[in-house]
């Protein structure tokens, strides 16, 4: 059967099965990666061979912020951002630059680093949001060679990288919180005008200094924009300037950021949006990878780009190193930033950290430069990268947890093994392998060569014939009344067998051919096989009957809309709310933000009914910047917690169909505001909770 096998099965605990039929599952939307200007698929494939290939560069975050050092008026929590989280008036910022004298920084140090780290690329801030440029402007004094330093350290890079065979890229904020003509202004610098502002000025400012960043320092591998969120930025001027770029160097590449369709954090591009080159997950790793999406995860050492002298929160060189192989497991590039000191060094703890990582890349690299994504779903031991060739695959095997048995099992490969090797080893002896039906056994040392992660090297015949247990499409892992049980297998010839238990499905289990409605809790197991042989592993997952929770006596007429309570104060978190007295309080249609006084620093909670339909496991979600929770029946359901940009958590509960009592809580720092509340049962669609649904008495 070709293409997606969605085996839908309904198996009466009296009956037997039967199948529906194959349908094929639409591709996966892929984000446009190029624009409509220049290049066009071609082009994209050729200027991004070196980039795909590399897997790991290093971003750097340096400027006027690195003075302070994250210090102002006795607080030293500050970065990058410290003029405007600190609120410190343009005068009083400039003051950094007679501060700012970097004699100790030494580019070709700073080259070699990174390239003994095992990163291919540079990518450091020529001009970050704060407006100071870093390179030798004349469209600005407001730049590196009006400080003491008197010298572009671009340059010195720019020579170092090319000495060292490392691509050189620039970082560049669209948002620029110096220039006269850039819009929006900060909202507490009441004192500076917005007079006489020009946009369209600011945008052909920009220009000019790209320009001089494409033209003065050479190949350029990526022009990595940033600060694009702000509303007078738009599509337009994204694709106008991601032309613009590429007229000058076509084989540079751009990042999605310079568009204005990027979904936040999660750093991918809106669909139908433009996207650049590339998306930017940032400080976060896409759970799994995205066939057709080129993407790359940048990642601060500790909790701070640029740099902070009271920062001390590195992440262990062993979390780092494992990250690398995930990130290169799901076909990403991992971009690991360093915050240099105003004097122009490298923390001492990135030092230390980068030379680690470079000793693991001196005997692992193989592993991680000019891979692909994983073929597996999941690997309870490590993860693994692959080459493909005409005859042969190379899967590496990242054991982060050795086998205590020493046998490392990989299900669902049916290659024959040519050699399975451990890259630590320098003779690259043969280890004994072994089959045992669908899976390779390799037989390993008793101890790991490194306990981080030690890379396996298994070569294959031919191309991988390799196939995972079966998914179950269904999200419900418990329900009221009964279950419909989806089992799918994306590959070609084969067929699913199943238990209802957790024992191993065999040859002689029944063959999945009808949909499954369960009726009691009930654990299913599931495996693939072809030709009488299994093929893959299993997948076993219970299925739990649950009681749901009683409807509300309606004692008082219920009203439509919701009760709220309006809160202002500063929080990293959701408050208690038993400490704060609220500064109003009415009723409201659904979670809306109204009436409030002020964009930043305020908080809502929501109380009320929710009318439930139908008798069903319900899954409620909320999507906030920042932080919320959602209860029903004073059941905490969702928890949305935290000081973070748009972010979707869900949780799901039984309920029986009448009110259930409803209580949202939710809170806004500084910056974008948003809540969204949803809702999805066993039968109805993923929808926002309609208004319709919402009471109160
Ligand atoms: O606001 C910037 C931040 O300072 C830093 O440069 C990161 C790095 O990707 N980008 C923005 C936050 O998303």
């Amino acid at each position: 059967m070709k293409g997606r096998l969605l085996l839908l099965l309904v198996l009466c605990f009296t009956a037997g099965l039967h199948t529906a039929g194959a349908q094929s599952k639409s591709k996966s939307k892929t984000p446009d990666a190029v624009s409509s200007g220049i290049s066009g698929k071609a082009d994209l494939v050729s200027r991004m061979a070196w980039w795909r290939d590399a897997r790991f560069g290093m971003f750097i975050h340096w400027g006027l912020y690195a003075v302070p050092a994250g210090e102002w008026n006795g607080k030293t929590g500050y970065g990058e951002w410290i003029r405007t989280s600190a609120e410190i008036p343009l005068d009083d910022y400039d003051q950094f630059r007679t501060k700012f004298n970097p004699v100790k920084f030494d580019a070709d140090a700073w080259v070699k680093m990174a390239r003994d780290a095992g990163m291919k690329y540079i990518v450091i801030t020529s001009k970050h949001h704060d407006g100071f440029c870093m390179f030798d402007t004349k469209e600005t004094d407001f730049n590196i060679m009006t400080t003491p330093f008197k010298r572009d350290p671009m340059k010195d890079l720019a020579a170092a990288c090319k000495k060292y065979g490392l691509k050189f890229c620039f970082y560049y904020s669209i948002m620029d919180w110096h220039h006269p003509d850039y819009l929006p202004r900060r909202e507490w610098e009441k004192e500076r005008t917005a007079e006489g502002a020009d946009y369209d000025r600011y945008v052909a400012y920009m220009k000019a200094e790209l320009k001089e960043l494409l033209t003065s320092y050479g190949d350029i591998g990526v022009l990595w924009f940033d600060g694009e969120w702000e509303s007078t930025w738009n599509e337009k001027h994204g694709r106008e300037i991601y032309d613009y770029v590429k007229s000058l160097q076509p084989k540079v590449l751009v990042n999605n950021r310079v568009g204005a369709g990027r979904l936040d954090m999660e750093g991918l591009t809106k669909e139908g949006a433009f996207g650049g080159d590339f998306g930017t997950p940032e400080q976060q790793i896409p759970a799994t990878g995205l066939p057709g999406v080129d993407w790359e995860t940048c990642m601060t050492m500790n909790d701070h780009w640029g740099y902070n002298k009271a920062d001390k929160a590195f992440k262990p060189t062993r979390e780092i190193i494992r990250m690398l192989a995930d990130i290169a497991s799901k076909g990403g590039n991992y971009l690991l930033n360093v915050g240099p000191t105003s004097e122009g060094l490298f923390p001492k703890e990135s030092v230390d950290r980068l030379a680690a990582i470079g000793r693991w890349m001196k005997v692992n690299s193989e592993a991680i430069y000019e891979t692909q994504a994983s073929p597996f779903r999941q690997l309870s031991w490590g993860r693994c990268t692959r080459k493909n060739s005409a005859d042969k695959t190379i899967l590496y095997l990242h054991v982060f947890d050795w086998p205590a048995d020493g046998k490392l099992v990989l299900q669902g490969v049916l290659n024959t093994p040519e050699k399975a090797s451990l890259l630590a080893d320098p003779q690259r002896t043969a280890l004994k392998t072994d089959r045992n039906e669908d899976a390779l056994v390799i037989y390993l040392p008793k101890t790991a060569p490194d306990t981080i992660n030690s890379v396996v090297a298994l070569e294959l015949q031919g191309k991988l014939d390799q196939t995972d247990p079966p998914v179950f499409a269904t999200e419900f892992d418990m329900f009221t009344d009964s279950l419909s049980v989806n089992l799918t297998s994306d590959r070609e010839h084969v067929e699913i067998r199943y238990t209802t238990g957790s024992q191993e499905p065999v040859a002689a289990s029944a063959l999945l051919t009808h949909p499954l409605t369960i009726k009691t809790t009930t654990t299913l197991s599931g495996r693939c096989f072809r030709d009488g042989k299994p093929v893959s592993g299993t997948i076993t997952r219970e299925f739990r009957k649950t009681d749901p929770l009683k409807a509300q006596e309606q004692e008082r007429a219920m009203y439509p809309g919701l009760r709220y309570q309006y809160y202002e104060g500063a929080w990293d978190s959701l408050p208690d709310y038993h400490k704060l007295v609220p500064i109003a309080d009415g009723v409201v249609p659904d979670f809306i933000f109204t009436p409030r006084n002020q964009d930043d620093n305020f908080s809502f909670v929501y109380t009320g009914f929710v009318m439930i339909p139908e008798t069903s496991v319900w899954f409620f979600y909320t999507s906030s910047d920042d932080g919320s929770r959602l209860y029903i029946d004073d059941k905490p359901v969702v928890d949305n917690d935290g000081l973070h940009g748009s972010a979707e958590k869900q949780g799901t509960i039984a309920l029986a169909k009448g009110y259930h009592k409803i209580r949202v809580a939710y809170f806004d720092r500084t910056g974008s505001d948003n809540l969204l509340v949803s809702v999805k049962s066993q039968t109805q669609p993923k929808q926002v909770l309609p208004k319709s649904w919402l009471f109160f008495n």
